[in-house]
């Protein structure tokens, strides 16, 4: 069981920042999700068809996924039989390792976001309101101007909901980039436009793009979000680099509906997950993996300015499965 020693042997008992803001972020999943299997081993002496249910039952509780599930406890199955136990208090390492090899195998995915190799790059941020789009995008400029040294403006592409620029106008402030900005009601390919003019004659690096997530109104968000494209395509053919779709966790199936939604509209490159601290239900991200297979980028776990973390399996697992990591 290579997956589960690893991590255990790499992550249990170290501290780093990173694994600090993925174990306090993911604290209240882990917690539900390894609670219920260890209480499910110790009211099971031996493991049966009941005992399968129940953990299905486990993991759709957190999010996982109906087809995803089936996947995982297939497996399981099927390494229980190989390996002959019987005893519940063995498994924990095969559910664990399960998790990981599904996500990990079916295909090697990219986090890191795609640069352009010189000159701009352009990241549009889209998602349903209230998702965490204009939070995340102060995370990830902060992110950018510190961890890679780039210089990044911010355009207020949301003109559409009241306050919006200036929530947008707060963050560029308390990181220390600039903002261009619109009226409240114009035309947000127009405030894009002259970020992208901006951003030129300045000699900024990234230029990270707000809309407006009207999901209701389907036709006009397409033609918004087509004519943005054509919009920096003109200015940066290579254009959009990055399509980030802001999802938030506590949805849970429902955000996944949306974020299948969202990438027949127009092309995803890249999920981030927001409030993932705010959800017992942290499977979510197995089940955007299964259901749309678009790379989960970024995580949002918490609302101060460095809970934003680049996605890594890993620590994921770990903050889910600690309880199961540990136990044993
Ligand atoms: N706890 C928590 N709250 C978040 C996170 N990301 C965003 N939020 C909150 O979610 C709310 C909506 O975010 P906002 O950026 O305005 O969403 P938008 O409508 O998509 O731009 C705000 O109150 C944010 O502080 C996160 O990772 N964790
Ligand atoms: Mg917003």
């Amino acid at each position: 069981m290579g997956f589960f020693k690893d991590i255990k042997e790499k992550l249990v008992g170290k501290s780093t920042k990173q694994n600090e803001k993925y174990v306090a972020g993911l604290d209240k999943s882990s917690s539900t999700f390894s609670d219920r299997i260890n209480e499910l081993a110790a009211r099971f002496r031996e493991i049966n068809d009941e005992y399968f249910e129940e953990l299905e039952n486990i993991l759709i509780m957190a999010d996982v996924g109906v087809s995803m599930v089936m996947k995982i406890v297939s497996e399981i199955k099927a390494e229980v039989r190989i390996q002959n136990i019987t005893d519940p208090r063995e498994i924990n390492d095969i559910i664990v390792d399960k998790m990981f090899v599904i996500y990990a195998n079916e295909s090697v995915m990219s986090t890191k976001i795609n640069y352009a190799p010189e000159g701009l790059t352009v990241i549009l941020m889209v998602g349903v309101n209230g998702a965490g789009k204009t939070t995340t995008i102060g995370k990830l400029a902060h992110r950018i101007v510190h961890d890679e040294g780039k210089k990044v403006i911010v355009a207020a592409g949301d003109t559409f909901r009241a306050g919006a620029i200036d929530q947008l106008a707060v963050w560029a402030e308390r990181v220390g980039v600039d903002i261009i900005k619109g009226k409240e009601g114009g035309d947000p390919s127009a405030v894009v436009f002259d970020a992208l003019n901006r951003a030129k004659e300045t000699g900024a690096d990234v230029l990270i793009c707000d809309t407006a997530g009207r999901l209701q109104n389907k036709v006009n968000l397409m033609n918004e979000l087509e004519k943005m494209n054509r919009i920096i395509k003109r200015v940066v053919p290579e254009g959009p680099h990055e399509t980030l779709l802001v999802v938030d966790a506590t949805t849970g199936q429902n955000g996944v509906s949306q974020a299948i939604e969202f990438s027949k509209i127009t092309d995803i490159t890249g999920i981030v997950l927001t409030k993932m601290d705010g959800t017992a239900k942290g499977g979510i991200v197995l089940s955007i993996k299964d259901q749309l297979n678009i790379p989960v980028k970024f995580i949002g776990l918490g609302e101060q300015v460095d809970d934003l973390q680049e996605f890594d399996l890993e620590q994921y697992i770990y903050g889910l499965c600690k309880g199961l990591v540990e136990e044993v």
